[in-house]
């Protein structure tokens, strides 16, 4: 279903023109209120298309810190009926604030995205995002009360607590990272739980990067169909945009509210559609903290083609990576999903995957961690001790090698040994390089 088609279905041209007029608005409102917004605007002419935004300066996560807590709110604190904080992994958080409105606008979207995943009014949603200052668990959990789901506040973590939930409470939906979707999976398959056994058949899996070949593994672990959720603290959390369980083609970007651009990484400009750069997002209709032109640092692609389910917002493709994690290995780019994608095409191996990064001398090397399966690990007897450690290890060495375009050292782990998620987002790089 669609939970606002007068929004999600809108023509290309009343959209266009929806979004221009609460451009206006938000720009005129912030250069009025937020002292950062009038310094930096001055002298920028009035928007008269959404072209004219492309002449605007980016705002950046350094923006909201060199003003934290509440430098860039646009309303008095005593109206901010909420604050959420994003964890950085380095010094202060950074503070989010919603209106009652706000509130309002992130439980309708995070409907929204419930709807696009499969969900239905009735239905019975097992939350395991995190809930506390991460956005996860409160949006998705307002969505779904909007939506009319019955929802379960699991939040991440406990993981036999949430399995003995799941088969008793019989939930449709689950939303949480795809990490923690596995997890669950195998905690399922241990207990000799099959897919089919188990009640859910969708799930919204995001807040951390992932691939085509990992939501193979995730339907099948869960028997389900897992679509994408995309969102940050900064826009509003969950619910900015999530694919529909229809075509699982790209995520459909709720953008009456948030309006998307893709620019290039090293130059800022304008990129087309199709073209992998740097997401870039201006809220439209916030009123708490509405930002222009915000550097997500994600990288991705947009799609405007008309979608199976009918909606017309535009589609973003899974995120390949933030420039932040982006590796320079010998010379080449590498983000940690492209040796997901192809650690996953080597049956012998499983998802359960870390990249560890060191410095030698002027060389940065990156030695992956991968768990070998159990049925690999049975059949070579004496398992990772057995001679056929060394010959995968060169296969996968080798494979990384032709389809990356650089070296890593591949040490095979025995099942049970790779990094897990524990409920929320699974940090991927291990970086020594600082330490080093
Ligand atoms: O992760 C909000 C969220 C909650 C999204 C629940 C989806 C579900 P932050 O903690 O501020 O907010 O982290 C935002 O996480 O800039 C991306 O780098 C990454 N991220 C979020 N969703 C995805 C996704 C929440 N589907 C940062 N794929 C973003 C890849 C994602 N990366």
């Amino acid at each position: 279903m669609i939970f606002e088609p007068q929004f999600e279905t809108m023509p290309r041209e009343k959209l266009d023109a929806l979004q221009l007029e609460r451009l206006q608005r938000i720009v005129a409102y912030l250069r009025e209120r937020v002292p950062l917004y009038r310094e930096r605007l001055d002298g920028i002419p009035e928007i008269r298309s959404l072209e004219d935004l492309r002449s605007f300066p980016f705002t950046r996560k350094a923006d909201l810190r060199d003003t934290y807590p509440f430098g860039l709110f646009a309303v008095p604190r005593q109206e901010c009926v909420r604050l959420h904080a994003s964890s950085g992994t380095t010094g202060k958080p950074i503070v989010v604030a919603y209106t009652r409105d706000d509130v309002d606008l992130f439980a309708r979207v995070n409907a929204r995205v419930l709807a696009m995943a499969g969900g239905e009014p009735g239905m019975v949603l097992h939350n395991a995002y995190g809930y506390g200052l991460f956005t996860g668990g409160l949006g998705l959990h307002y969505g779904g009360e909007r939506l009319g789901m019955t929802v379960v506040p699991v939040s991440g973590g406990m993981t036999e607590r949430q399995l003995g939930l799941i088969e008793d409470l019989c939930p449709d939906v689950i939303t949480c990272t795809p990490s923690y979707a596995l997890t669950l999976a195998q905690a399922f398959a241990e207990r000799g739980v099959t897919p089919d056994e188990i009640s859910l058949r969708f799930a919204c899996v995001g807040a951390e990067p992932w691939t085509e070949s990992m939501r193979a593994e995730i339907d099948a672990g869960l028997g389900i169909r897992a679509t994408n959720i995309y969102g940050l603290s900064e826009i509003i959390g969950p619910g900015v945009s999530n694919e529909c369980v229809e075509a699982r083609k790209g995520s459909h970007v709720n953008e009456d509210h948030f309006l998307p651009e893709i620019v290039d990484p090293e130059s800022g400009e304008p990129l087309p559609d199709g073209e992998q750069g740097v997401l870039v997002f201006t809220t439209l209709t916030k009123q708490a903290l509405p930002l222009l032109r915000y550097w997500t640092g994600d990288i991705t692609s947009l799609d405007r083609e008309p979608c199976a389910c009918g909606r017309t917002l535009a589609r973003m493709a899974l995120i390949a990576g933030r420039t932040d994690d982006m590796l320079i290995v010998r010379g080449v780019n590498v983000y940690p999903t492209q040796v997901e994608a192809m650690l996953l095409q080597v049956p012998e191996l499983t998802p359960h995957y870390r990249l560890v990064v060191t410095r030698e001398g002027t060389l940065d090397e990156v030695e992956v961690e991968v768990e070998v399966s159990e049925s690999y690990s049975d059949a070579a007897a004496g398992g990772l001790e057995s001679d056929t450690r060394r010959p995968l290890e060169d296969r996968v060495e080798k494979l990384i090698r032709e389809t990356i375009g650089t070296s890593m050292r591949v040490t095979l782990l025995a099942p049970g040994d790779g990094p897990r998620s524990e409920g929320g987002k699974l940090a991927r790089v291990d970086d020594r390089r600082r330490l080093a």
